[in-house]
Parts: C-alpha cells; structure tokens; sequence
C-alpha cells in the first residue's frame, strides 16, 4: 500500500491480506494437527474438529501483522500464530464444557464435548495446548534456543494462572455477584487480553532482532486492542443474534455475569470501546505506513459484526 492509496483501496487491500492469511493460517494448523489416520484416531478427529474450519483467527492475524512490522518473513510467523490459535481453541472448548459457561453452540456448530462428550472434549483441549508448546520448540525456522524459549516463556506466561486460567477463574467464582468496573478490567486483562498481548509479542519476536522500540509499541497496541477485543465482545453479546455471532447470542446476561453493557450501559461500552481503540492508535503514532495493518486490524477488531 503506497501512500497515495485511496482509503477504499487500502481497506480492500487490507480484506484481501485478512482472506489470504486466514486462508493460510487454516493450511498451516491442518498440516500441523496429527492426522485422523494417526492413532488414536478420534482424539485426532476432535482436535481437528476444534481447531479447523472456523473462527476469525484475530490472534493470528495480529501475530502476521505485528511481525511483518518488525520485519519477519511470514513464513517464520506461521508457527508461532498456529501455536496461539492451538490455545485459543483450547480455551473454547474447556469453556463451553458443561462445568464452565455450558455451551451447545460455538463457531457456528455443536460444540466439542456435544459432539465427542466431555472426556474427550477435555484432552482435546490439554493435546491442543501440549501441540502449541511442541510446535515452538520443534521449530526449524526459529534462529536459536533463546528465540524458542522466549516464545514459550511468553505464551506459557499469558496461558497459565497469571494470564488466561487466571481469567477463567476469576469469571467462575464471579457468577451472580456483581463486579466493579475495575474488577471486571482485572478479570478480562487476563482473561482474553494476555493471549491477545501473546500473539502480538510472539509476531513480533518472529523477527530476528526486532526493534525493542517496535516490540514496546507493539505492547501498548495489543494491551489497548486486546480489551476493546473484550468490550465489544460484550457489546455483541448483548445486540447480536445467535446465528450472525455462530455462538449463543445473550449468553453473559442469561448466565448472570457482570459485562461491560451491564456495568456501564450500551452507550457508554461503546463509548469505551472507541477510547481503546483510540489509545491502541496512539500506541502507533510514532509510525508511518508500515503500521498500517495493525491499525487496520484495529478497526476490524472494534467494527467487526461477529
Ligand atoms: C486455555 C490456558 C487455557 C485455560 C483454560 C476455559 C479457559 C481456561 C479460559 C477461557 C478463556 C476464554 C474462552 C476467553 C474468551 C475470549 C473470547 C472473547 C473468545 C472469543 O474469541 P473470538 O471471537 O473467537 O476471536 P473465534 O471463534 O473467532 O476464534
């Protein structure tokens, strides 16, 4: 995208690259996750089933769009993009298990456990997160040790009690008593937004020697969109119906939780929404044309329908 690029032309650029690279993430989790010929088969079959064939794949996008700023090969971001999208697919499937938000519906179809049942919806989700790990380390176009294990020391960290488990619990034991704005923060920071943060910081460290400037930027960026993730999250929740979103639409309401329509209103989620948006721009301000698909990529976080 040249700077002379009218504003229709690079949105449709920028459609063109989310196509492309959805597309590409889901040939690379394929040929990654063990074949359903590979025993045992219908543990294989499952985990395909929860990795592939749906989702947005945001987290792997912002990992494509965070190293080609600091300057990795796509190639070398493909792994550790498959690896975060291993462990969101994970925490999908734990989630809508009946001990968690009990779900029937996810990505526009029955979801694991309804179709495997929920012993095996559960190693689903520990072989997704086992694959993540060894997918990094086995990784030949990953310069050295020190890269591999800053990744995993990265991923490792937003996955655990300290990043998305935390979350988790804090959300479990939250049911029916309601939260402050700033403990609803705390809850969905670690929640949804470390692996958010994850994926921009492993993008990142795709590249060889990334400029620690860009990594900050980066950071401040994935903080900032990684809650407007969230809070449109809720807001969609809230006004969209149950096919468009391909999950059970009024979920958090119905389940009596605390969001962030429910704490401060529709309008002013919103409002919030476009301030986070706002700042993970700011975060950006230092750079030209080559942020251009991270700020895209902010605006499909916060405009997007499902
Ligand atoms: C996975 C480490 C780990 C622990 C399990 C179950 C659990 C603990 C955590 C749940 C975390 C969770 C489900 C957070 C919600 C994040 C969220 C808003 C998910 C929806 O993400 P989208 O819209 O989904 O990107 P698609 O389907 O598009 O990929």
């Amino acid at each position: 995208m040249s700077i002379s690029t009218p504003i229709n032309e690079q949105i449709s650029d920028f459609n063109n690259w989310v196509a492309d690279l959805q597309t590409r993430m889901e040939s690379v989790l394929d040929a990654q996750l063990p074949a359903t010929t590979i025993s045992p088969m219908r543990l294989h079959e499952a985990m395909r089933y929860a990795a592939l064939g749906g989702g947005k794949r945001v987290r792997a996008l912002l990992a494509y769009a965070a190293g080609e700023f600091c300057g990795a090969d796509l190639g070398k971001i493909d792994v550790p993009a498959a690896a975060v999208e291993l462990i969101h697919a994970f925490s999908l499937v734990h989630d809508d298990m009946p001990c968690m938000d009990d779900d029937d519906l996810r990505r526009g179809k029955p979801t694991t456990h309804k179709v495997y049942g929920d012993a095996m919806a559960l190693l689903v989700g520990d072989a997704l997160q086992s694959l993540a790990f060894q997918l990094i380390s086995q990784d030949k176009l990953l310069k050295s040790a020190t890269q591999k294990l800053q990744m995993l020391h990265i991923l490792a960290l937003a996955s655990g009690s300290r990043g998305m488990a935390g979350g988790q619990a804090i959300d479990i034991e939250s049911i029916g008593i309601p939260l402050t704005r700033e403990e609803l923060e705390q809850m969905h920071i670690h929640k949804t937004g470390a692996l958010i943060r994850a994926a921009a910081l492993l993008g990142a460290y795709s590249a060889d020697e990334p400029d620690q400037e860009k990594v900050t930027a980066i950071d401040h960026f994935a903080k900032s969109i990684g809650l407007a993730f969230q809070v449109v999250d809720d807001i969609l929740d809230a006004e969209a119906d149950t096919h468009t979103l391909g999950k059970t639409a009024g979920k958090d309401a119905k389940n009596n939780k605390s969001t962030y329509v429910t704490i401060l209103g529709l309008s002013a989620a919103k409002q919030l929404a476009n301030e986070l948006h706002a700042n993970a721009m700011a975060a950006l301000s230092f750079y030209g044309r080559e942020a251009d698909c991270l700020r895209h990529l902010a605006n499909f976080i916060t405009q997007r329908s499902f």
